[in-house]
């Protein structure tokens, strides 16, 4: 039974139990359509509170109903029914009211929360609008400018902001359903408010929409949803109710069947299978109390600030005493940026920072559970690392290296119980980014495989298993992007032209400003290391530019010309001279045969990566491009746009 119903006295509870997250399936929608029947014709009942089992209020649609043919109650006209019972209904809500689930709040007379709980209306991440009056209420219950907000970035706000912005109308300590009951009474003794579809919405004027509907679309960088969200909210705040609804009820339709609305699905479903994989389901994981980090250059102390925000004690060790104070002086800068952009409190920042032991002395290893390695990126490094590790540590202690390029086997060898070394290939910012590669080496054990993911959950990242191959998956592709995007160049199309068109696609950058951003040096240094090791490594265009000093924004010049302090590209009449003789002129390509060109590549890439067996499946290639690389998330990622599933 998904919906049962108590009493405490004269209010009725209605509880909802649909795990996981008590979505609206078809046997939810039809219970509480039940109950409002049942209820309202139920004498001694005078209010109703509506409450949930587990971790959630309802959060949303059930989404994996989505392809097939909606079948009533349809959730809009559930939401109506509710509202016209005769007793009034009051939502009580913890976790998450999302999408549907807070539609069917609105639908109650009163909404109340616990502090913990958020609400939302997170349609448009799934290339939707909302399709249950969502943005015909919101407007009506926030106001149009609120709801603007709410419904066009799909972001949650937490129950304090819901309540100044009148999404609810209180917030509670303590006991939910006993609070909910208390002021579903007391509100029998006041005059009732009006149902939200009564409410007057207070238009904007034309300027409004204008400015909002730049913003928006420089927010949205090609998805289609949010505008068509803005568009509905107009129509709702021009239009009666009944006309606004049909509209949203027309455009959610619409939606629903785009290519849009079936990549992001995909890439939801994706994210949510990514940190539990099958393969790993009978596997226990190691318990992780405290962690080690060697290195507290960028990626150390990303990895640390990582694991701190997840609140695990973490033993930092630099090369001496000078170093250490540097890699402090990292972490605090980390800290202090996430202080400055609101991510984390100054008692948090302290906190964090109290649960770091930073020292040269690996001895602080002995109880460490796990270490992981995150040096110069040279193999003798960190053979000699990994050799200090093996007496510091417990033997059974899972010993992992953030290496880039260098193969882990290599890392590994010699080394007592390979079973307990992994990959863990975080990318940088690694506090802020979601993608983790974790790189298992053929002796690798089930149980530090399953522990890697478990640190991914811990950190909330999305882990995508790798094979062992140069750059696994994510810098591999990225190699072969920025080779195609090169060749391009080649052909004469200029650099501007090839990064306005991946912008156009969605990307934030295109692939030269990015290389200028990050610095061209990195490449060249990996390309410079495989050459002396005697790879056959043919010139890049980008090496012609290092040789001169162009190593990005931070020298003044890469690809793009930078004037002092000022990260504006402008294109560069050096680069061009300096490349000029490896030039020739071909025909001319426009944005769309640029960006096919360069993303048919990535997807060529991925496919020769899955038929080696380095992924496991094209929908985990497209988690990596998403989550470490700025690919568009409304494109589904390089397979899914080229087609590829599965
Ligand atoms: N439908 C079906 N399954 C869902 C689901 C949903 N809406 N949301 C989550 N799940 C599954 C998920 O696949 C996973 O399954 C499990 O629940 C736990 O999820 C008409 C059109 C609620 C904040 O977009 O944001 O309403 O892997 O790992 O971290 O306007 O889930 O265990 O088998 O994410 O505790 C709008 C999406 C729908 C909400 C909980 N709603 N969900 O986070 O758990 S559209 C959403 C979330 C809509 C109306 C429309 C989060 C969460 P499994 P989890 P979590
Ligand atoms: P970095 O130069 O910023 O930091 C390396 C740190 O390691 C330095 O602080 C150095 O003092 C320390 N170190 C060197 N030898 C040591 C030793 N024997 N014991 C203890 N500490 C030692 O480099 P980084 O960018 O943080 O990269 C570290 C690793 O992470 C490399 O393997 C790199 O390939 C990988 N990585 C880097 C990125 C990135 O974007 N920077 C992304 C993913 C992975």
């Amino acid at each position: 039974m998904p919906v049962t119903i108590a009493r405490d006295a004269e209010i009725a509870v209605v509880s909802v139990d649909n795990p996981p997250v008590n979505a609206l399936s078809h046997a939810v929608r039809q219970a509480l359509w039940d109950a409002v029947d049942q209820l309202d014709a139920d004498p001694q009942v005078r209010a109703v509170v509506l409450i949930c089992a587990g971790r959630t209020f309802i959060a949303g649609a059930d989404v994996r109903e989505f392809g097939q043919p909606p079948q009533p109650p349809h959730l809009p006209d559930l939401v109506d029914h509710i509202e016209a019972a005769q007793k009034p209904w009051t939502a009580a809500i913890h976790g998450s009211a999302l999408g549907g689930g807070f539609e069917v709040a609105m639908g109650c007379r009163f909404r109340v929360a616990v502090s913990t709980a958020s609400v939302g209306l997170p349609e448009v991440n799934l290339g939707i609008v909302p399709g249950a009056s969502g943005t015909v209420r919101t407007p009506r219950l926030a106001g149009v400018e609120s709801a603007v907000s709410l419904v066009t970035s799909g972001k949650p706000v937490k129950a304090a902001k819901a309540l100044t912005m009148g999404l609810i109308d209180a917030v509670f300590e303590g006991d939910l359903q006993a609070n909910a009951v208390a002021f579903a009474r007391d509100a029998l003794s006041r005059d009732l408010p009006p149902p939200v579809s009564a409410r007057q919405i207070e238009a904007p004027d034309e300027t409004f929409w204008a400015e909002t509907a730049k913003a928006v679309t420089k927010a949205a960088k090609g998805a289609e949803a949010p505008l068509r969200a803005l568009d509905c909210l107009r129509k709702a705040s021009e239009s009666p109710f009944a006309e606004a609804l049909a509209y949203e009820r027309k455009t959610f339709l619409e939606l629903r069947d785009s290519d849009q609305a079936a990549a992001l699905r995909a890439v939801f479903f994706a994210e949510r299978a990514a940190p539990r994989p099958a393969h790993l389901k009978d596997v226990e994981p190691r318990g992780l109390k405290k962690v080690g980090v060697i290195g507290g250059g960028t990626m150390g102390a990303g990895i640390t600030a990582a694991l701190r925000d997840a609140g695990l004690p973490v033993v930092l060790i630099e090369q001496d005493d000078k170093a250490v104070a540097k890699g402090l002086a990292n972490l605090r800068g980390i800290f202090a940026g996430a202080v400055k952009r609101g991510r984390l409190s100054e008692a948090a920042a302290t906190e964090h920072l109290a649960g770091v032991t930073a020292t040269a002395d690996y001895a602080e290893l002995a109880d460490a559970d796990l270490v992981i390695e995150a040096v110069f990126e040279e193999i003798e490094v960190k053979r000699a690392v990994f050799a200090r590790l093996v007496t510091a540590c417990r033997p059974d202690a899972i010993l992992a290296t953030n290496t880039s390029y260098l193969d882990p086997r290599l890392i590994a060898e010699g080394l007592p119980g390979p079973d307990r070394f992994i990959g863990l290939h975080f990318f940088s910012p690694a506090n802020v980014m979601k993608l983790m590669e974790i790189v298992p080496i053929p002796e690798t054990s089930d149980e530090t495989l399953a522990t890697g993911f478990a640190l991914a959950r811990l950190l909330r990242k999305i882990p995508v298993q790798a094979g062992i191959c140069e750059g696994f998956i994510g810098n591999r592709i990225l190699k072969r992007y920025r080779a195609e995007a090169e060749a391009l160049l080649r052909r004469g199309i200029p650099v501007a032209q090839v990064d306005a068109a991946m912008r156009a696609y969605g990307f934030a950058m295109g692939p030269f400003e990015a290389q200028d951003l990050g610095g061209l040096d990195i490449a060249y240094l990996q390309r410079e290391a495989a050459r002396k090791a005697g790879a056959e490594v043919p010139e890049t265009l980008g090496d012609i530019l290092v040789h001169k000093g162009r190593k990005g924004q931070k020298t003044g010049g890469g690809w793009y010309d930078y004037e002092d302090g000022d990260r504006h590209p402008r294109p560069s009449a050096t680069v061009d001279a300096l490349l000029a003789d490896r030039i020739e002129a071909g025909p001319a390509m426009d944005a769309d045969a640029i960006s096919s060109h360069l993303v048919g590549a990535m997807t060529a890439e991925g496919q020769a990566i899955l038929a080696e067996g380095i992924a496991r499946s094209s929908a985990e290639i497209d988690l990596v491009e998403i989550h470490g690389y700025g690919f568009p998330r409304w494109r589904g990622g390089p397979m899914f746009a080229g087609g590829v599933r599965g």
